[in-house]
């Protein structure tokens, strides 16, 4: 043990490699060279601004900087301009972003040229999925940041630590609003109690430019405010919120607004008075309208009773098309059911044409292996922003329907589901960190490419830990080991983690209540079918897929044309998406020549390949990277190809039982029978419970 501790300090001294523990995220402490920063301004956020610079300068030493807030047409809200010594914005958060975007060039080697730069979305938002317990709903990072089960209302210095530092790493990639709550919300959120910390928790964030926003449980005029009932048009039930938002307004005068999560998922709602969601939102717009605030209302609706869960959000929302006041915006989730790792975007998006429409992503990974699986999401984002709707003709992407391009909307919005807690790294898997940051840069820039997130995430959070030139972002060595293997790992994760869970259009297939594992058998009989996977895969000894087609539950024709016809088509679908939407044999012949089900069984067993290419890549960046996080993430890579070697014989081995079709030869063979995955996982839920 002592030789082992003696090298290790002899080669981190030769490396000059120095313990890190991540939670510095992607904003580690540099060598500043000096630098002058002048400003006729003074404020708190100027103030940062003004350390930032001082604490992160690369560039020229000596150099003067000047902060200018200054009217420019072409600079759109928190926009900014970069010039050669001086960051001039309209406002003051417009400064601090052009301030970070100045430290981000500097810190990745990038050219530093004259520039404009203005967000894709008026708000970006995260969306805490936090309990007022302090547990977080498909967190897997520990305990809420904002919220504690003892001493809920005592503010402590350790707290407010935190949320500054939250608030500094959100203003550093340009967000600039948060929903403190789950949207399964409880009604106690708007009791006086709450609400003082949430306006601690305000006053952190406001230098930050960070807006505090709440997610509110439709009940509460009943169920904290006395009143006999909740009944959006019921006059004292309007009068409530009005005082509410006139209370919370008093508090938090730039309070952002409410969030909604209304009939859904046993949460009340409008239509428990027999009102529309048009009535239930517009209550609460006029309450918070005459203190600009806003309305996100979520479309995350479906009945147990519809034939295709798939369809649920476009039919109840379409209609009510126009019907919405000009402070609401519709949040809707990037496929019609619900974070799969694969879905084709939603219908809604784009449908919608006098409504905003807002998407809301998941960046915890309640879908994609939790904190244990590296997944890089970002190229899923990017490929949902960048699906054509074809509603406005074509080049009508999601982006485009959604940033105020396609349509003229009053707010532009974008949603991310955190996945930060108590964790010392934030996000439980340092890599889970590139998510965070790639919802910052995308919703500040909605066509920005996932290669460039990748490439600026790995050079911050991973180099410069080193006097060698070798070993730096600029070195032939750290290029070669390092940023290219390890961005092509991260570009190429999510899919892996498709293919080694849910390829060819599966979904829905996991294990049930915590999502983590494989669970295309699960489906007790009294439970309701579409939260079972037999209910989305459809596997029969003729075939597996769910029928969307015009001759199945016509889902494809939601979408514009030429989608409808495309996705109709199995040989125009894109292949990813097949069993999205088609029904098909198993012995559909495939694009590659071969059979549906050999390519199923192939495509299983790529992902695994791909994640133990990662694992090597990992072990190749060794040298160069901190011994606490480079282990910490090696550990969870086995995790993690144990774990597609899991999802991989469990898939193939059930799918079997329908196909009765031989493994191809080429496929890695099982190394779990079935009937130990299933009563193990059996025994691990509960049966019944
Ligand atoms: O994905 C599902 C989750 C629920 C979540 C719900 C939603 C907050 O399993 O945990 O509830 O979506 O988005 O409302």
């Amino acid at each position: 043990m002592k030789t082992f501790l003696c090298s290790l300090l002899l080669l981190c001294s030769v490396l000059h490699i120095q313990a890190e523990d991540g939670h510095q995220l992607w904003l580690r402490n540099k060598k500043a060279l000096p630098v002058t920063v002048n400003c006729a301004l003074n404020s708190p956020t100027i103030a940062i601004a003004k350390q930032e610079l001082i604490q992160g300068w690369l560039g020229k030493a000596g150099a003067t900087i000047s902060l200018v807030i200054k009217k420019d047409k072409a600079l759109k809200k928190d926009g900014f301009r970069l010039l050669n010594n001086a960051i001039e914005a309209n406002t003051e958060f417009g400064l601090l972003y052009g301030v970070y975007e100045l430290l981000r060039k500097q810190q990745t080697g990038q050219l530093i040229q004259e520039m404009v730069s203005n967000p894709s979305y008026d708000i970006r938002t995260l969306n805490h999925w936090d309990n007022l317990n302090g547990t977080i709903e498909r967190g897997y990072a520990g305990f809420s940041i904002f919220w504690r089960r003892d001493n809920p209302y005592e503010v402590t210095e350790n707290d407010k630590k935190r949320w500054q530092e939250y608030a500094r790493a959100n203003a550093s990639i340009g967000i600039n609003g948060a929903v403190l709550n789950n949207v399964n919300a409880s009604p106690n959120i708007l009791n006086a109690d709450y609400l003082k910390r949430v306006k601690a928790i305000a006053e952190v964030l406001r230098p930050y430019g960070v807006k505090a926003y709440l997610s509110i449980n439709f009940s509460s005029p009943k169920v904290i405010g006395g009143l006999p009932t909740s009944d959006p048009l019921d006059p004292a039930v309007i009068n409530w919120w009005k005082e509410k938002a006139k209370e919370i307004y008093g508090l938090i005068p730039d309070f952002g607004g409410f969030l909604v999560k209304a009939n859904s998922e046993g949460q009340p709602g409008p239509q428990d008075f027999g009102r529309t969601h048009a009535d239930g939102a517009n209550m609460l717009a006029d309450a918070v309208q005459p203190f600009g605030g806003i309305i996100m209302w979520r479309a995350f609706v479906y009945s147990p009773n519809d034939k295709d869960r798939a369809k649920q959000a476009y039919n109840e929302f379409v209609p009510l098309d126009g019907k919405f006041k000009d402070n609401i915006i519709i949040q809707v989730k990037n496929g019609p059911i619900d974070f799969m790792p694969r879905e084709p975007f939603s219908p809604l998006i784009g449908a919608m044409k006098r409504t905003p429409v807002m998407t809301e992503f998941q960046i915890t990974q309640e879908y994609l292996g939790h904190s244990k699986h590296l997944v890089f999401l970002s190229t899923m984002w990017e490929e949902c922003l960048q699906s054509d709707t074809y509603q406005e003709g074509p080049g009508s992407t999601v982006a485009r329907c959604t940033d105020g391009t396609v349509f003229n909307q009053k707010y532009t919005a974008i949603a991310g589901v955190s996945n930060v807690g108590l964790d010392t790294n934030w996000c439980g898997h340092d890599f889970a960190q590139s998510n965070w940051y790639a919802f910052g840069r995308l919703a500040w820039n909605n066509s920005i490419t996932s290669e460039a997130i990748a490439d600026e995430w790995i050079k911050q959070t991973f180099a410069g830990n080193s006097d060698q030139p070798s070993k730096t972002v600029h070195g032939i060595d750290w290029t070669e080991n390092v940023l290219v293997p390890v961005k092509r790992m991260m570009l190429d994760s999510r899919e892996a983690a498709v293919n080694y869970m849910m390829p060819y259009g599966f979904h829905h297939i996991m294990s049930a209540n915590e999502h983590y594992g494989p669970g295309p058998w699960w489906g007790p009989a009294r439970m309701r079918a579409d939260w079972t996977p037999p209910y989305y895969h459809q596997a029969d000894s003729n075939g597996v897929g769910f029928n969307r087609t015009k001759m199945g539950s016509d889902a494809v024709s939601q979408y514009k044309e030429p989608l409808a016809s495309m996705f109709n088509d199995p040989s125009t679908c894109p292949e990813t998406l097949l069993l999205w939407f088609h029904h098909l044999p198993w012995t559909y012949k495939m694009k590659s020549g071969r059979t549906l089900w050999d390519d199923i069984c192939t495509k299983y067993d790529q992902g695994v390949k791909q994640v133990r290419v990662f694992q090597k890549i990992w072990d190749g960046a060794a040298p160069y990277i901190d011994s606490a996080r480079h282990k910490a993430i090696q550990r969870k890579l086995r995790t993690q190809t144990a774990n597609a070697v899991l999802w991989k014989d469990a898939c193939i081995l059930y799918f079997q039982t329908f196909s009765r079709m031989p493994i191809p030869m080429d496929v890695e063979k099982p190394i779990h029978n079935l009937d130990e995955i299933i009563a193990n996982d059996m025994v691990r839920r509960r049966p019944g419970s």
